[in-house]
Formats: C-alpha cells, sequence, structure tokens
C-alpha cells in the first residue's frame, strides 16, 4: 500500500518472523482521557516487548500512514485527542490525501496492519450492531472488515452498549469466528459475562495461533475475533455498568449524536458516570489482550 510507512524495528521483526502485534489509535485519541491514554499506550507497548514480540502502534500522523509510532508520535496523538479524525475504512484516503492526523479504529487499523504483513491486533472492545440497529443501521464498519480482512482481534468482547446478540448475528453471517479464550461465554467488555455464547473456545495460545495458521493455508480470508474476558479483579458490578449505559443512552438521544460520534460520545459518558472505575478496568483489559496477542503473535507462522 503506498503512503504507508513501517518503521525500522516493525519491518526488521517482520522479516524475521518476530511476533508483531498492531495497536489502535482512536483508542488513544477518542477512547481515554489525557494523559491516561498515553500511559496507557505506552504500557501496552511495554507489555508486548515484555512477552517478547514488538508493537505496532498505527495512526495517520499528517498524511502519513504510520506503522510502528514513535513515543513522541504517541504522545503527540494523546494530546490531540479526538481532534484527530477518527478514521474507518471510509476515512482512510480522505485523511491521507487532506495531511491530516487520523486515528484508527478497529477496521482502520485491520487495513493497515494487514497492508504491512501484521496477522494479530489487540485492543479494549470492536464496534458492532447498535441497540435499535435494525432501524437505524448502526452498525460498526469493523464489522464488515471483520469479514474481508485477514487479522485477528483480540478484545474483551464488546460493550453492552451495543446489541450483543445482533452483533453476533452479523458476524456469523460475515463468516467471523469469535473464540472465546478459556471460555465459551461471550464477555460483555467491563464484565466477563453475558448471555450469550461464542463461536468456539480455545485455552493457549499455540491452539490460537494453530488455528489461525491453518486458516491462513486455506486460503480463507477474512478475520476472528479473540474474546478474552476481562479479568476477575477488574470486572465491574453488573447493576452499576448496565445503570451507566442506559444513562448514557438516553443523553445520547437527547443529544441528537448522529453516525461516528455515537461511539466516542457513549465511552465519555459512560466514563463519567461510573467515574475512576470503569477506566481502570479499561486499562488492565487492554493489557491483558496485549499479552495474549504479544503470546499467540510469536507463534504465527
Ligand atoms: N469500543 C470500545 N472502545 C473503543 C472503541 C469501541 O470499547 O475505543 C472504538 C474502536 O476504535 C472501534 C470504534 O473500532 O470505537 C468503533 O466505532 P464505530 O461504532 O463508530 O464504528
Ligand atoms: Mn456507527
Amino acid at each position: 500500500m503506498e503512503h504507508l510507512f513501517i518503521s525500522e524495528e516493525v519491518s526488521e521483526a517482520l522479516a524475521n518472523s518476530r511476533g508483531v502485534v498492531a495497536l489502535e489509535s482512536t483508542i488513544i485519541s477518542h477512547g481515554m482521557p489525557y494523559p491516561q491514554n498515553v500511559q496507557t499506550a505506552l504500557k501496552v507497548e511495554a507489555e508486548i516487548r515484555n512477552c517478547g514480540a514488538v508493537p505496532a502502534t498505527i495512526a495517520v500522523i499528517k498524511g502519513k500512514i504510520k506503522v510502528g509510532l514513535t513515543e513522541e508520535e504517541i504522545e503527540y496523538l494523546g494530546h490531540e485527542g479526538p481532534a484527530a479524525l477518527k478514521c474507518s475504512r471510509r476515512d482512510l484516503a480522505y485523511a491521507v490525501f487532506s495531511g491530516l492526523n487520523g486515528a484508527l479504529t478497529v477496521a482502520g487499523t485491520m487495513i493497515c496492519a494487514q497492508a504491512a504483513g501484521i496477522r494479530i491486533f489487540a485492543t479494549g472492545g470492536i464496534g458492532g450492531v447498535h441497540r435499535g440497529g435494525e432501524k437505524t443501521m448502526d452498525i460498526s464498519a469493523d464489522l464488515e472488515e471483520l469479514g474481508r480482512t485477514q487479522v485477528a482481534v483480540v478484545c474483551a468482547g464488546c460493550k453492552s452498549i451495543l446489541d450483543i446478540g445482533l452483533t453476533l448475528e452479523y458476524l456469523e453471517t460475515k463468516g467471523v469466528a469469535v473464540i472465546g479464550y478459556q471460555t465459551d461465554v461471550m464477555p460483555a467488555f467491563y464484565t466477563a459475562k453475558s448471555p450469550f455464547k461464542t463461536t468456539f473456545t480455545m485455552n493457549s495460545p499455540e491452539q490460537l495461533a494453530g488455528y489461525l495458521n491453518t486458516k491462513r493455508e486455506m486460503k480463507l480470508g477474512g478475520g476472528d475475533v479473540i474474546v478474552n474476558p476481562v479479568p476477575q479483579e477488574y470486572s465491574m458490578e453488573e447493576s452499576v455498568i448496565n445503570e451507566a449505559i442506559s444513562a448514557a443512552l438516553s443523553r445520547c438521544e437527547q443529544r441528537g449524536i448522529k453516525g461516528k460520534q455515537i461511539t466516542p460520545f457513549l465511552l465519555e459518558e459512560i466514563k463519567n458516570i461510573t467515574g475512576g472505575d470503569s477506566l481502570e478496568a479499561n486499562i488492565a483489559l487492554v493489557l491483558n489482550n496485549a499479552r495474549l496477542a504479544a503470546q499467540t503473535a510469536k507463534l504465527l507462522k
């Protein structure tokens, strides 16, 4: 892909088949407040290095798609916050053409990771079908991307701001497996459980990597979602989080928030309503996902 700039560390790691883990940047600019966003992004990178793999945070910096941001670039993007353009597939070419700073969603990151030759990606939560999506058609472009781009996304499920059942139906239609890591229950981001089942269960990085290698050999294309439940000690009280989500959803409707602003608005509201607890859980689960992605990345052929 033109306009793609891969850091020396990442291209060396790719050339020597050392594990590389892609990381998104919307979670930095739109998902967490400054300075926790920058601190978390750097901690996640350190965690991946500790596991013996190489992190590749991806963003558009002044029109260049950078794979493997420097510490300065992460600080810069974190400071920009929502001033950076949130880039899904739709927005990517415009950000490059206009020389903008762009933060990549799960979909945007998958596109650039695949172009760079990176096969696995760690984040907090994926987008999905919003509640009422059968009417509003508000379905995250993340789901389409999972259907077409062969990158495995390690996450803690999706927040119940979304309709988790419809999200799973949509993924099934698109041919995307949802693999529970040491669980057969779909986690709901802040909580380890939801009423829904995953497609498959796998219990070790070896099993995950073996599966991903087989799928690649078969040239099936398309992505996978690997769901890794939030660690027990950080799991939130279900009633607390459900109340916060209901309040956030009604405020979103009252204010008439639309389109790509909806997800960042809901995330911000939930963070404000629950205070520090949700942010702490968010940071813990991202680190947990980074670890699993790094262990798996090292075993990919
Ligand atoms: N869900 C989270 N945290 C996030 C996001 C989703 O719990 O930061 C971000 C991700 O970048 C995801 C995007 O790809 O929001 C989905 O946005 P939308 O619903 O507009 O597609
Ligand atoms: Mn949307």
